[in-house]
């Protein structure tokens, strides 16, 4: 096991990879900007080290400055968390030419993930299904696009392959503006990317987005942790995830789980990652692959009792998986708000001073959260500042312990979007289950 780890992040994921190195008996090194000196996990590690001014274009995605803290401190592996550098192959790459461990997958993986085109053909070569589309690349003949838009059938929805999480997506519902869409979605990629290169996908009008947590280690072993269902979202920021899925039967989490494990042995994936889906009339279609542990990763952990971060931390430093698949089990059902320190009116940004922060707890409640009395949440950064977990024996258990926990959560002197889950945890749609990704946006009137 490793004996040092920088955490290269901030805010509660820091926190949630420090506790795991704890537990473990593994040394912290904390990287923050001159915004976080007063960060949870920052006052917890046992060494710190300032990596830069608060924005993360100058920190917490300086890459040098990382490696060099991982350099100085003498550690030997860095956890990036997710969000900033978590995803970014040359930075995996560039820890590993420097000596260091990166928690992750191998560069190569990375990148042939983040390259939607690649991952899709990938996918679909190891049987995965996916959503019927171009399968690669479009082509500039106009004609040729066409034939392909009527053979899927409208709508078709242009993605860019160096998107992905909702960037770069266009929905065209007939011939007359396909080339039209074609071509600004590739300006549109080249300018935001530097890559231009577009796909084509039949546009699933009402799916439910639900993603498969799998492990895999570096002798072979791949086990999956069953399914999330993240639907509930608003702008592509999830804000309620849960497991299991409403309506998803043991059967078919057996089936889908196979086949991601099928998938990960053949391109020799390594480490913690999540199978995106598409499920609409019973079936599931492959979007995307992230190879990252997930925000929304603690419900999967408390349905299955497996810690999904320190199992991370092991397969980097070469440990066998302690499960074999037989040996998953699931019990119960979890939920997890996301609790943003936002304006419940219009989801601006609400930064300042928490004068007062109070978590809720009892049975089957997890509060994973970097506040404390008097932190100041910094402008510079996402707003997430908690997440707010319960569980419980049944899904409807689960909603009334998270109702009566959002009713002990006090965090004063932000505004935060905790009013919006009381008031989901008692929208009918909601308590029913397995709403679809338009639900939260229809019902806030967008
Ligand atoms: C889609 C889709 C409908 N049909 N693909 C958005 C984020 C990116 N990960 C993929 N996304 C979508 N891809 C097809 N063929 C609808 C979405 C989508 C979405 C997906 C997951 C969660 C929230 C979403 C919100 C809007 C659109």
């Amino acid at each position: 096991m490793f004996r040092k780890i920088v955490i290269a992040n901030r805010g509660e994921i820091a926190l949630r990879i420090l506790r795991a190195c704890r537990e473990l008996g593994i040394r912290t090194v904390a990287v923050h900007s001159t915004a976080d000196r007063q960060q949870q996990h920052v006052l917890l590690a046992d060494e710190s080290v300032c990596i830069g001014p608060p924005a993360a274009a100058e920190s917490y995605l300086n890459m040098p400055a990382i490696i060099s803290a991982a350099e100085v401190t003498d550690a030997e592996a860095i956890h990036p968390g997710y969000g900033f550098l978590a995803e970014n192959a040359d930075f995996a790459e560039r820890v590993e030419q420097s000596g260091f461990t990166f928690i992750g997958p191998r560069p190569e993986t990375i990148r042939l993930m983040g390259d939607k085109v690649s991952a899709i053909r990938t996918m679909q070569a190891a049987g995965v299904p996916c959503v019927p589309g171009s399968g690669g690349p479009l082509g500039d003949d106009a004609e040729e696009n066409l034939a392909l838009a009527q053979q899927i059938g409208f709508p078709v929805l242009i993605k860019a392959a160096a998107g992905g999480g909702g960037r770069g997506m266009r929905v065209v519902h007939s011939a007359g503006h396909l080339a039209s869409a074609i071509s600004l979605t590739r300006t549109e990629a080249a300018a935001a990317f530097g890559d231009g290169t577009v796909y084509m996908e039949k546009y699933l009008e009402k799916p439910r987005h639900i993603e498969f947590q799998v492990l895999a280690d570096t002798h072979g072993n791949v086990i999956h942790l069953g399914e999330r269902d993240c639907s509930i979202q608003r702008r592509h920021q999830k804000i309620i995830e849960e497991a299991p899925a409403p309506g998803i039967s043991q059967q078919q989490r057996d089936h889908m789980g196979s086949i991601c494990i099928e998938a990960c042995q053949r391109i020799g994936y390594r480490g913690a990652g999540t199978f995106e889906f598409l499920y609409e009339n019973g079936e599931f279609y492959f979007i995307e692959m992230n190879t990252r542990v997930q925000v929304e990763h603690p419900v999967t952990e408390l349905i299955t009792d497996i810690d999904i971060v320190t199992t991370q931390i092991g397969i980097a430093a070469g440990e066998p998986l302690a499960l074999r698949q037989e040996q998953v089990e699931w019990r119960g059902h979890a939920i997890e708000c996301r609790i943003n320190a936002e304006d419940p009116r219009n989801f601006l940004p609400s930064p300042g001073k928490v004068t007062d922060y109070h978590a809720p707890g009892g049975p089957g409640i997890r509060m994973d959260s970097h506040l404390y009395n008097d932190y100041v949440v910094p402008p510079y950064y996402d707003s997430l500042i908690g997440k707010l977990l319960a569980r419980g024996p049944t899904r409807e258990r689960a909603i009334a312990r998270m109702a009566s926990a959002l009713g002990e959560l006090v965090v004063d002197g932000v505004a935060t979007n905790a009013p919006l889950h009381r008031e989901l945890m008692q929208d009918p749609a909601f308590v029913a289950g397995g709403t679809d990704i338009h639900f939260l946006e229809h019902k806030l009137g967008l």
